[in-house]
């Protein structure tokens, strides 16, 4: 494989899709050597093939505000790869994402999908519209209107779309409303539904408790355990909450916590309580913390959360928050592991310094899988027109986890011993990805 062509000719194609070509050009350095000694893999030409979406759609959302002011936004819907199942993927509104950032997010999805070994293949979407700040009704206006061209492209054995960053229980709550009400059809189209009608137990922690799992696990290849450990979060959404919880209740202490605006730090232990109610029912700022809790520090330097002595950081927030000088922070500090609970929140320079320092890096394809392999159960749930129990839920994502770790160690040991599960789990999922692909002919 020349994947410098590869890569080129991407850039000339989009020139300013820096995350995409960030995303691809990780699992090409990884899988190069077992690319090449598959030569079905060149014949059919499947690298080339997979870095192209199989579709891209694109539309208007017109919605109006309280005001009565008409506002347009763009919406996305990337439906990358279908080899290994419907299209699955969540779904992101945020003022700053691009097509660029969707292409990075479903390119990612392809693998991490593959590597839950449910049938599932890789899509993301979203859109540019910024839900902090609007009303409850600006929300559904707006995902109203979303749905309302989204439909037609979806369904719950076509493409399965679920919540990502600004996507929570609220507006996949309002899109399912819409897309019942067209289609006239109550069917497992999207994931992570109220447990009430169609959702599955454990899907809001499934994201945060699967990361905590999987470093559970790698903890226990090093004889260690998460009890008594200090540990560093970023962000204070759904990933960053349900990571800290599954942690506190294995005996960690998480010790910082952070939003867009900054971060606090708290040295007696997060006291997640209050992080719930500023976050999932005011969805107020971090800051709020040190009103009642004044032995905590705010900074309004995010990064900061790397700063602190930690044995384990679980950056939780967004791609490329955990920089090389962060990286070289929490190694000066004796961090043990990196585990991302965000998608690609660690910069290429940052995962070089911390493979070749050999601490402990699981990337966000095996450690934050736990969301989508619990969305997968929710399609599965649905199907079979049934409701398991939260701990049945929680039993299979805690063995998913612990499959997605030994897929990675399978693949990603090196002949020192040292395991680097960036390789090992690109290759794990591109593996069964490719092989997919072939068996499908040339479509
Ligand atoms: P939420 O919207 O619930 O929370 C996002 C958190 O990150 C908030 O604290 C937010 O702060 C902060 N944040 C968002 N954008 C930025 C930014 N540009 N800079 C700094 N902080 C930012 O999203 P999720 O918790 O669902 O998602 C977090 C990450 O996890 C994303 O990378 C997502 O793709 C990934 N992920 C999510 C899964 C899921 O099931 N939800 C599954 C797998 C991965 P603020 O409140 O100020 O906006
Ligand atoms: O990045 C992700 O894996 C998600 N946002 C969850 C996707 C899903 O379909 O549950």
């Amino acid at each position: 494989m020349n994947k410098n062509v590869i890569i080129d000719d991407l850039k000339r194609k989009a020139p300013n899709e820096a995350e995409f070509h960030q995303a691809v050009k990780e699992v090409l350095a990884s899988i190069e050597q077992v690319y090449d000694e598959n030569p079905q893999f060149e014949a059919n030409k499947i690298i080339e093939r997979l870095v192209m979406p199989e579709r891209i759609i694109m539309f208007r959302v017109p919605w109006s505000d309280d005001e009565g002011n008409v506002q347009i936004n763009q919406g996305y819907r990337i439906e990358f790869n279908s080899s290994m199942g419907p299209y699955k993927g969540g779904l992101r509104f945020h003022p700053d994402v691009s097509l660029g950032t969707f292409k990075f997010l479903g390119f990612e999805q392809i693998f991490k999908n593959a590597l839950t070994g449910l049938p599932m293949g890789g899509g993301k979407g979203g859109s540019d519209f910024n839900p902090k700040g609007k009303s409850d009704s600006e929300v559904m206006r707006f995902c109203q209107s979303f749905m309302t061209e989204l439909y037609r492209h979806i369904g719950a054995n076509t493409d399965v779309p679920a919540g990502d960053i600004g996507v929570g229980g609220r507006e996949i709550g309002y899109l399912y409303g819409q897309y019942k009400r067209i289609v006239n059809r109550f069917e497992g189209v999207l994931t992570g539904k109220g447990t009430g009608w169609g959702g599955s137990f454990i899907r809001k922690e499934a994201t945060g408790y699967g990361l905590v799992y999987i470093t559970q696990h790698w903890l226990q290849e090093h004889n260690d355990d998460i009890k008594g450990k200090t540990v560093a979060i970023s962000g204070a959404g759904n990933v960053a909450i349900y990571a800290a919880e599954k942690v506190i209740e294995l005996g960690g202490k998480v010790i910082t916590m952070s939003d867009s605006n900054g971060c606090i730090i708290d040295e007696n232990g997060i006291d997640l309580a209050l992080i719930k109610q500023i976050k999932e029912i005011e969805r107020g700022r971090i800051s709020e913390y040190t009103n009642t809790h004044k032995q905590a520090k705010y900074s309004t330097n995010r990064n900061d959360v790397w700063k602190m002595r930690c044995d384990i950081a679980l950056p939780c927030a967004t791609q490329n928050e955990l920089d090389l000088e962060a990286a070289k922070a929490l190694q000066d500090n004796d961090c043990m592991v990196v585990a991302e609970g965000a998608n690609m929140p660690v910069t290429p320079d940052a995962i070089d310094f911390l493979l070749e320092n050999k601490v402990g890096m699981i990337p966000g394809k095996a450690a934050n899988a736990g969301g989508v392999a619990v969305s997968g159960l929710e399609m599965t749930q649905n199907s079979m027109m049934l409701q398991w129990t939260p701990k049945e839920v929680d039993d299979k994502l805690f063995q998913i986890m612990n499959t997605i770790h030994d897929q990675c160690v399978k693949y990603g040991k090196q002949p020192d011993g040292y395991v680097n599960y960036v390789k090992g789990a690109n290759i794990a999922g591109f593996l069964k990805v490719a092989n997919a692909m072939v068996d499908h002919g040339i479509i």
